[in-house]
């Protein structure tokens, strides 16, 4: 056979081949480019961002250039306030480059904190309702005056912000200014002459060797190892007698993770008086559950072995010890799965600008006290304003034992500022990571201009699962049909951190005009060396700890302007057995709802008509007037109503841990004039509270669980009717023939029937913590602002 024919018998099967090949490259080249025109998946939360909202839901960190009323200080009017503070003459703060622990710290004027003056009520809602110019910015300044004879704590009025002409001294008929240096806040200045004075000093010149030989450990010379921790109790001063001294109870912890649930049975009384720390002293000891007059007294005593001794060894601390809060125990998952997540399908239903948050129908201003930490002003619900103000304003714990570090701790927590302790939530820890994260920005003695904290708060929409409200109806002769929506609502949450305990709090935003605020408490205990005789005040947790029995307190202010009204009426329905009364309560004497006995009575502001829910009863059981009691008048009620006053600001003070002879602010003070209530704008006082018993499931964390506290705003015969019958999340199920029900059942979801899909964003924290450790924890810059 001739080649030609042979390869003419091939043709076809070449011809053959090759189509195959072009239409696999054809196919192949279709599928490539339309790889490469198909739209992404588009990531949830990402890409319909509601109006206003530019920060794309992950933090929201510009700063105006013209603050609202509201507006935390900016950094630039905390800097300019700063060089006014530095070149006044008659204040003349410490400049910040000068600053040191240690001896000089206390005897010159130090600038302790900075907050927002909030202008008077008057004048903001003049600018926000009757479009008169925004009244001027000021700022409240908090000095420590070391360098006055005697020392004093000075606050002053700072403005007009940003250019900062006069700081005048605050004057109010509701507190004294100056204030006694003797019942200042904490502040790191105090701790560092206290370390270098007293633990650096004449503890170990004196008792190093004694706890070396019980502890294994001492304050100092610890050879490039920890040496002993300290935690402070401080001492009021009505259980002194004298409100121009200063005591505190400085307790030994061994330094593991974490410190608090490792106390030793070692405590000294430290007179801190004067403002010069050389003077600082020690006055009595505590040893092995005995109480000595003086160090020397015990050094005898240990000397001559006539005192019951301690030998313990340092603990182990790592991963292993009970109070490490690293993963452990066997997981109940077999393969690890992650929880589940929130996703925003179509972007964000809220918005954020300038602190303002809008949310459907909602709106708000939100900021941070740097002294008592979470505020909301000018909060209003489809256009009106229900609340002028809801603001935190002070935590307090009281603890009992026998012994008498414990037994003096009546803690009142905005005494350690409580605003410049939010910081560093974390996304998929603290708050979904959905979250949009809002900094704060503060200032204080020991940085170097204004702090940034990135994620002071988060703001988040969120479901409880829990239905808002629905109704199946099964039955064919009334009709059978569904209605229901599932409580979908806006959270904004910050977490203060105090020493030990981290209080979760929470403002909840739903759509049917309720509102609500609740708190949470986590963190680590606040324990006892374990000893026998501490029993009738908790229960022995540990080998060696005793988690004391103690007492939470919240208290918080509502000034409430239902409707936008500034006059409201506030009556109590009391619900008998057939009937329910109506009262409205005419003056501040008659407002004072107290625990238990009124358990069955609602709160009602009139005018325009909204409800007040209380949560979260306890009664303070310190005798009323006596010692520590003083200074936490609040507690004494659950509710206290008063006219609103601009020389009432707050119910508290940064002063209240010490002052208690003699209180800055004197809650019991605010309902003397016996205002009448009829007609006023209302400020609501609610104190809410939880007994703790600690017990061993309380190692290593105190759970949320159990420990949540809250009170609600709601509408009270405020609508026609329920305002969430106008949302989209709703679903509704008919029969699609009423008569012939076998032909099946529709189903409308109001939202409309997309059927995209997004993918989840990815994580970016991680990310952000390794382009800056410091947002997340001080690793490279000391934050310390106290
Ligand atoms: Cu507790």
């Amino acid at each position: 056979m001739p080649p030609f024919n042979r390869q003419s018998k091939l043709w076809p099967l070449v011809a053959f081949v090759m189509t195959v090949m072009a239409a696999c490259l054809l196919i192949a080249l279709i599928a490539v480019s339309s790889e490469e025109t198909a739209a992404p998946v588009r990531t949830c939360g990402v890409g319909k961002v509601a109006k206003n909202h530019k920060s794309g839901g992950v933090t929201e960190d510009i700063e105006p250039a013209h603050p609202g009323p509201f507006h935390d200080l900016t950094s630039r009017e905390l800097k300019s306030l700063r060089l006014f503070l530095e070149s006044d003459p008659e204040i003349n703060a410490t400049k910040l480059s000068d600053q040191s622990l240690g001896s000089k710290a206390l005897v010159e004027s130090y600038v302790s904190a900075i907050d927002l003056y909030v202008p008077p009520k008057i004048d903001v809602l003049e600018h926000l309702d009757l479009d008169q110019p925004q009244p001027p910015r000021e700022a409240l300044v908090i000095l420590f005056r070391g360098d006055k004879s005697p020392p004093v704590v000075e606050e002053r009025v700072c403005g007009p912000l940003p250019d900062v002409v006069s700081c005048r001294m605050l004057k109010s008929d509701k507190r004294r200014n100056p204030v006694e240096f003797s019942v200042r806040p904490f502040n790191m200045l105090e701790f560092g002459a206290l370390i270098e004075y007293l633990l650096h000093g004449a503890v170990e010149d004196k008792l190093g060797f004694l706890l070396r030989d019980s502890f294994g450990i001492s304050y100092a010379n610890c050879q490039n190892k920890p040496c002993l921790d300290f935690f402070t109790s401080p001492v009021a001063t009505s259980l002194l007698g004298d409100i121009r001294q200063r005591r505190l109870w400085v307790w030994a912890h061994y330094p593991v993770e974490f410190y608090l649930l490792h106390p030793v049975d070692f405590a000294l009384l430290a007179v801190l008086d004067e403002a010069d720390p050389a003077t600082f002293r020690v006055d009595k000891v505590w040893y092995a559950g005995k109480l000595y007059g003086s160090m020397g007294e015990l050094v005898a005593g240990y000397n001559s072995s006539s005192i019951p001794k301690i030998k313990r060894e340092m603990p182990k601390g790592g991963e292993g010890v009970f109070s490490s809060i690293h993963r452990r125990g066997e997981n109940p998952s077999a393969s690890p799965q992650r929880p589940p997540t929130l996703v925003e399908p179509d972007g964000k239903r809220y918005s954020l600008s300038s602190r303002q948050v809008h949310y459907l129908g909602w709106q708000f201003n939100l900021r941070m006290s740097s002294l008592s930490g979470p505020q909301l002003f000018d909060v209003r619900f489809r256009g009106d304003r229900i609340a002028y103000e809801i603001s935190l304003q002070e935590i307090v714990v009281t603890y009992s034992a026998y012994n008498p570090m414990h037994q003096v701790t009546d803690v009142a927590d905005s005494a350690g500022y409580l605003g410049m302790m939010a910081r560093s939530l974390v996304p998929g820890a603290d708050c979904p990571e959905s979250s949009t994260f809002i900094s704060s920005t503060v200032a204080g003695q020991l940085v170097k201009g204004p702090v940034r904290f990135p994620n002071a708060w988060c703001l988040f929409e969120h479901t409880s699962g829990l239905p808002l409200r629905r109704h199946m109806g099964y039955r064919f002769v009334h009709g059978s049909f569904y209605g229901g929506m599932l409580d979908s609502h806006l959270t904004l949450r910050t977490i203060l951190v105090v020493g030990n305990y981290d209080y979760v709090i929470d403002f909840s935003f739903h759509q049917n005009g309720v509102m609500d605020v609740r708190v949470s408490s986590t963190g680590f205990l606040m324990v006892s060396p374990f000893n026998p005789v501490e029993s009738p005040y908790g229960y022995r947790i540990q080998e060696h700890i005793l988690g004391n029995l103690h007492h939470h307190l919240f208290h918080f202010k509502v000034d409430m302007d239902v409707g936008g009204s500034t006059k409201n009426r506030y009556s109590t329905l009391d619900i008998h057995k057939d009937k329910a009364l109506l009262t409205t309560v005419r003056s501040a004497f008659d407002s004072f709802f107290n625990y238990l006995s009124m358990m069955m009575m609602m709160i009602i502001i009139v005018i325009i008509i909204s409800q007040l829910e209380l949560g979260g009863m306890s009664k303070q059981l310190l005798q009323e007037n006596k010692n520590n009691e003083r200074t936490m008048a609040w507690a004494r009620h659950q509710l206290v109503v008063t006219t609103h006053k601009e020389d009432e600001r707050t119910s508290s003070s940064p002063y209240a841990m010490f002052d208690s002879e003699n209180p800055v602010v004197d809650f019991s003070q605010f309902s003397d004039d016996n205002d009448s209530l009829v007609d006023k704008d209302l400020v609501f006082w609610l104190s809410m509270g939880l007994y703790h018993v600690p017990r061993t499931e309380d190692l290593p964390l105190t759970a949320t669980t159990g420990t949540k506290l809250s009170f609600s705003l709601a509408p009270f015969n405020y609508f026609p009717e329920c305002p969430s019958m106008a949302s989209s999340d709703a679903t509704r199920m008919d029969l699609i023939n009423s008569k012939e029900p076998k032909e099946g059942v529709m189903v409308e979801r109001y939202y409309g029937k997309q059927k995209d899909t997004c993918a989840l964003p990815v994580p970016t924290y991680e990310s952000q913590v390794k382009e800056n450790p410091d947002a997340a924890l001080e690793s490279s810059k000391f934050l310390g602002l106290l």
